[in-house]
């Protein structure tokens, strides 16, 4: 079914964002867009992570962390959006410019917004540093891409 989702981030610092999410049909591919602001130039980790627990937002130092790990229904390890093996709240980076602000233009085919793994009701999280992919060589790389910590986050919620 034809599904739409919006999600609004926030955090304890400048970091602001508004994501947008459609879903033609229960099959289709998401389209993610939208846009980030008050990010350090270069990427940053982008995921859908675990729950829609927003409860230690407005902690200092704790930013996020209640909306628990990448969302990872498969069992799988950490990985890139274009990975067979990746989580399911695997997007990559987005990229800030010289403005500190990162447009986001994605089409993801592991996402959905129908169905038992929809992504509604989960949380959106931007990271400090890039995520590695999966490819940094360390334990830590297979399990968050060393993304560091989490700027801001949202839930995702249903839309018009
Ligand atoms: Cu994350
Ligand atoms: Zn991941």
């Amino acid at each position: 079914m034809a599904m739409k989702a919006v999600c609004v981030l926030k955090g304890t610092g400048e970091v602001t964002g508004t994501v947008y999410f459609e879903q033609e049909s229960n099959s289709a591919p998401v389209k993610v867009t939208g846009e980030i602001k008050g990010l350090t130039p270069g990427d940053h980790g982008f995921h859908v992570h675990a729950f829609g627990d927003n409860t230690n937002v407005v902690h200092l130092s704790l930013g996020c962390i209640s909306a628990g790990p990448h969302f990872n229904p498969h069992k799988k390890t950490h990985g890139g959006p274009n990975d067979e093996v990746r989580h399911v709240g695997d997007l990559g980076n987005v990229t800030a410019g010289a403005d500190s602000v990162a447009k986001i233009n994605i089409v993801d085919k592991m996402l959905t917004l129908n169905g038992p793994l929809s992504i509604i009701g989960r949380t959106m999280v931007i990271h400090e540093k890039a995520d590695d992919l999966g490819k940094g060589g360390n334990d830590e790389s297979l399990n968050t891409g060393n993304a560091g910590s989490r700027l801001a986050c949202g839930v995702i919620g249903i839309t018009q």
